[in-house]
């Protein structure tokens, strides 16, 4: 029997300024592995040749490459457009297609009409019948992964992916029991917090080779006091194993609570955390469902500062566009980021994207302003406003976060911030190349916008102003 070549797929879009690494060269430290793939590629059989083709790191001439018996590919909304660009060039070739991720799972009718076959939810319990299935000549058009048993989980193929990525990426929980309004995690991965066991982690760690690490977890230590102590547990036994890695995570706020959790996250590499705040405003925290970060008592500043005396790093995301937002949110964001302490701000519009609660009230609504889809979806990259926002009209909303990220990102600012990480022995050097990094896309996203308004813009008007 001859080995059967599979190619795994994930496809780009030029519109993400992670891609324009000759535009700026900071963004090559922003090019993540697509972790998806390489956990798929965990779980095929040996007698599959496989190939992961990141487009991220430049789109190959796929005509020039052998012929695949079997194509996969893997798509946030954002990349659905490039994803059916690979399929139908397959797909005349006589190559069967198959798509699976968060697009497939939301958008279901939209992608079984342009591929062979589609699987819905995590891949873990079902991507080996898909080939097998395929091998005898039966591949179905839908199949249903469901949420995988946690402890199905393989270790990622970390060899497929060897060079062009600052970062290794690894996973250690799955799923979210908050359920935030503009957020597909608990649609897609469930609400109950799936833990990887702590061998396998520290285990699948030492298989990576790069240096520096994402930890793709939504939340890598959970919202409870038993998420809380497992956490702690993992930490202790990545401190135990001596992995010499640094990483960085996503967490709630309630990370910067608990001093011994730190202490233990900073022995076990820890180098930064990404924090959602999302609004400046209890308000705003209620309309988006966080209510997590409304916890009475709690001082935003007194735990960024707590979080960085361990020497890690605080990025922290907000959003822009929500009901209660004015005119003067773009500054009021910048502020509060600043008085919070943050070293890293990341301002996204708010979009509702499919199969969350905020697609849902949007779309009831008529706010969906972008709806020409599959054409429209490679707008949906949370950095353009694709909705029709209550109080800012197309031009105002731009103007906002224009404005939020010329002020937090001022060079003045920058070096104030560098110079408050060196007194505090921290890590300026650091802080100075993310902060260059966003800077130099600011550039790159006024651009981006101008085109968007000038192709998109006619479709936009603010609810108060219809
Ligand atoms: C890491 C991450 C990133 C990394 C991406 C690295 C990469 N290329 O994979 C970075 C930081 C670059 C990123 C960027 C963005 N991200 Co992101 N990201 C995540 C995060 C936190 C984890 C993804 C991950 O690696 N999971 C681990 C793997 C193992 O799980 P998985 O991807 O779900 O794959 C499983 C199944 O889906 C399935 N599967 C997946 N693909 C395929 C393919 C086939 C053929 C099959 C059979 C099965 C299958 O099998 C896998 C194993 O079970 C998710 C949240 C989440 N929990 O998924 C958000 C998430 C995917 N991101 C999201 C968004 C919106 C974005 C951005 C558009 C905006 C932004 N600024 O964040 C950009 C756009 C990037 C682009 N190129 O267009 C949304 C996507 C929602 C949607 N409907 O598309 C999510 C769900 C978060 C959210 N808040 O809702 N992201
Ligand atoms: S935004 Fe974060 S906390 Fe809210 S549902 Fe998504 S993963 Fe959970």
């Amino acid at each position: 029997m001859h080995a059967m070549r599979l190619y795994l797929i994930n496809p780009s879009n030029s519109l993400v300024s992670i891609v324009k690494v000759k535009e700026s060269r900071w963004n090559r430290y922003r090019v993540w592995k697509p972790l998806s793939l390489m956990v798929l590629a965990g779980l095929t059989p040996p007698e599959w040749e496989i190939s992961i083709v990141d487009e991220n790191l430049g789109a190959p001439d796929y005509p020039a490459m052998p012929r695949p018996d079997l194509v996969g590919i893997t798509a946030f909304t954002s990349q659905a457009n490039r994803a059916y660009e690979v399929a139908t060039h397959f797909r005349r070739l006589g190559v069967p297609v198959v798509i699976g991720g968060i697009h497939a799972t939301m958008c279901l009718d939209e992608v079984m009409e342009r591929v062979d076959s589609v699987v819905t939810g995590e891949a873990e319990g079902i991507w080996p019948q898909v080939l097998e299935d395929f091998r005898q000549g039966s591949l179905k058009r839908r199949y249903d992964g469901g949420l995988a048993e946690i402890n199905d989980v393989p270790f990622a193929r970390h060899d497929l992916l060897a060079t062009g990525y600052a970062f290794g990426a690894i996973q250690t929980t799955r799923g979210c029991p908050l359920n935030c309004s503009f957020c597909s995690v608990t649609g897609f991965n469930g609400t109950h917090y799936r833990q990887r066991p702590i061998p396998d982690v520290v285990r699948e760690f030492q298989l990576i080779r790069e240096k520096h690490v994402l930890v793709v977890d939504d939340n890598l230590i959970g919202t409870r006091p038993e998420h809380i102590a497992r956490a702690k547990n993992l930490f202790h036994a990545m401190a135990q194993a001596n992995l010499r890695k640094e990483w960085i995570a996503q967490a709630t706020i309630n990370f910067g609570d608990d001093e011994e959790l730190l202490a233990l996250a900073a022995k076990a590499g820890c180098s930064g955390v990404f924090i959602g705040f999302e609004s400046p405003a209890p308000e705003g925290l209620r309309e988006l469902g966080k209510k997590f970060n409304l916890l009475k008592g709690r001082d935003f500043r007194a735990s960024v500062r707590r979080i960085q005396r361990h020497n890690i790093q605080v990025a922290g995301s907000f959003i822009i566009g929500l009901d209660i937002d004015e005119p003067g949110i773009g500054k009021r964001i910048a502020e509060v980021a600043r008085e919070y302490g943050m070293d890293n701000l990341n301002v996204l519009f708010l979009t509702p994207l499919p199969g969350t609660r905020l697609w849902d009230q949007m779309k009831s609504e008529g706010r969906i302003a972008l709806d020409a889809f599959p054409e429209d979806w490679k707008y949906y990259t949370l950095t353009f406003p694709v909705a029709r926002y209550k109080h800012l009209s197309l031009d105002g909303i731009i103007q906002e976060m224009i404005s939020c990220d010329r002020d937090f990102y001022s060079m003045p600012r920058i070096l104030r911030r560098v110079w408050g990480n060196f007194w505090r022995r921290g890590k300026p050097l650091i802080t100075l190349v993310s902060s260059l990094s966003y800077k130099s896309n600011l550039r790159l996203n006024c651009k981006a916008y101008a085109d968007f308004k000038r192709q998109r813009g006619n479709r936009h008007d603010y609810v108060s102003g219809v």
